[in-house]
């Protein structure tokens, strides 16, 4: 089937359109703390430092657009130009000093603007400020546990829960926190590496048998945040979603007191090992 000139501008056309709406309607999809369907940006930031992960991919996006932008006018300017049929005694020209440089520097220039920010985000990650909040979270086959050393000790089994919305990502425990508060958590494996991520607050971060890895948070805003295990784990690796509450100061007083009496019964594996030997 052959398609004429204007059909093919047709279709075009109708794709630049879907896809101007897409964009546009991008912002409309997205919801905070969790994923939305037909989301292509990455999810609204509830943090400081996925914040800055949001703006630094952004800056790392219009900078290649523009430099594959530049290289494919180069391109076509070789094509035309440069051909044999519009050169039919070729030049015998083989060097530009001043293009040499150019081409040499600039690249180095654009690597050290990009390194800038990179190492600046890297060093923010990084670097876990004083904690108001410790948080252990034990990845395990198949669901997660926390465990809040510095308020009366008590830890609790974070399991999917079927009947719960968002479908997948909804749990029976949640791990509650403070608003606007430094968060450290403190991860580990009990079986095989699991990961611990949440989207919206940026971090992502390995929990591995015999090992306690550090990351941190600082939830700005009031609401529900959901992550996933993102190691593959075994056969429920799917099935073990993360569900974060970030409530106000007060709310997560009164929490912290019902949760020590709701846990009071429940095996903690965390506190028990400090005192005999864990199972
Ligand atoms: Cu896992």
């Amino acid at each position: 089937m052959k398609m004429s000139m204007g059909r093919i501008g047709q279709r075009l056309l109708g794709f630049a359109v879907a896809g101007v709406a897409l964009a546009a309607g991008g912002a409309a999809f997205a919801e905070l703390g969790q994923p939305a369907p037909w989301e292509y940006k990455l999810q609204e930031a509830a943090t400081p430092v996925m914040e800055n992960i949001t703006w630094f991919h952004n800056f790392l996006f219009w900078l290649i657009t523009l430099i594959t932008l530049f290289v494919l006018a180069l391109l076509i300017i070789v094509m035309v130009k440069f051909n044999a049929r519009a050169n039919p005694v070729p030049s015998r020209t083989t060097h530009n000093t001043l293009i040499e440089v150019a081409w040499t520097l600039i690249p180095v220039l654009i690597l050290v603007a990009i390194a800038v920010p990179s190492f600046r985000l890297l060093f923010q990650q990084l670097d876990v400020p004083k904690a108001d909040l410790t948080v252990k979270v034990t990845g395990k086959q198949w669901y997660w546990s926390y465990a809040y050393p510095d308020n009366g000790k008590f830890e609790f089994d974070s399991l999917m829960a079927q009947d719960k919305q968002p479908r997948l990502l909804g749990v029976d425990n949640e791990m509650v926190v403070p608003v606007n508060k430094v968060i450290r958590v403190q991860t580990t494996g009990a079986d095989v590496i699991h990961s611990f991520a949440v989207p919206s607050f940026g971090i992502k971060i390995d929990s591995i048998p015999g090992r306690l890895n550090e990351t941190w948070f600082k939830a700005t805003k009031v609401g529900m945040y959901y992550g996933q295990c993102s190691e593959l784990c075994g056969k429920d690796h799917a099935y073990m979603p993360i569900a974060v509450k970030v409530v106000e100061d007060q709310e997560f007083a009164s929490w912290v007191e019902s949760a020590k009496k709701k846990y009071a019964g429940a095996p903690a594996s965390t506190f028990a090992s400090a005192a005999g030997p864990a199972q």
